[in-house]
């Protein structure tokens, strides 16, 4: 019942019943598909017929991204793996369990499986995490904050975003963050909260 098939761009994966524990000897498999992996053939054809290593429209990739982490550790796992076929031990990119958030997973190509298993004792809460279609070398479009602006249109690994907030708010969190070479942004695009307003006694 739990074998799912995804699509980009984007979506929430969690544990079967979760935010309540997960069942004994679950056996899930989700495969994430980028939307458009047709783009992909194109790519290697357009490099093999030019001669060209260069890379002039990106790939598309699946970035996971963990919000909470809960598995009996060594007995019930997340295995993480490239690819639509789920289960292969050739493409598996990580094993997961135990209590700690996992730091987002990037996928080398369109597709990406995931396959969580568990023992026939003791439950915990499960996982969430979420899964964006971005472009390999990239960060993905964080957004721009409501009531804001952003300085910046790409995402690729070293590009910065820099934000401002429209007249009467304030910037709450970073005004610059830069996609790093995990993938993962510096630090979460910032929010503009109303200037607090002084009472007039
Ligand atoms: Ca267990």
């Amino acid at each position: 019942m739990c074998d799912t098939y995804l699509r980009g761009p984007s979506g929430v994966i969690t544990s079967p019943n979760y935010p309540v524990q997960y069942d004994n000897n679950a056996y899930c498999v989700w495969v994430i598909t980028a939307l458009n992996p047709a783009k992909v053939g194109l790519q290697e054809i357009w490099c093999k017929s030019s001669g060209s290593t260069k890379f002039n429209r990106a790939i598309p990739v699946i970035k996971l991204t963990f919000e909470e982490f809960d598995l009996e550790r060594g007995y019930d796992t997340l295995t993480v793996g490239d690819g639509g076929q789920a289960g292969d031990q050739k493409t598996v990119l990580y094993v997961l369990t135990g209590t700690t958030v996992p730091d987002l997973i990037v996928s080398t190509n369109h597709q990406m499986w995931l396959l969580f298993q568990t023992d026939s004792v003791r439950n915990l809460l499960g996982f969430k995490a979420t899964y964006e279609e971005i472009d390999q070398g990239s960060c993905g479009d964080p957004g721009i904050p409501a009531y804001g602006k952003r300085e910046g249109s790409t995402f690729r690994h070293g590009d910065t975003l820099k934000f401002e907030c429209q007249p009467a708010f304030e910037l709450k969190g970073q005004k610059t963050i830069t996609c790093q070479k995990s993938s993962q942004w510096s630090a979460q695009k910032p929010v503009c909260v109303c200037k607090s307003v002084r009472r007039l006694l």
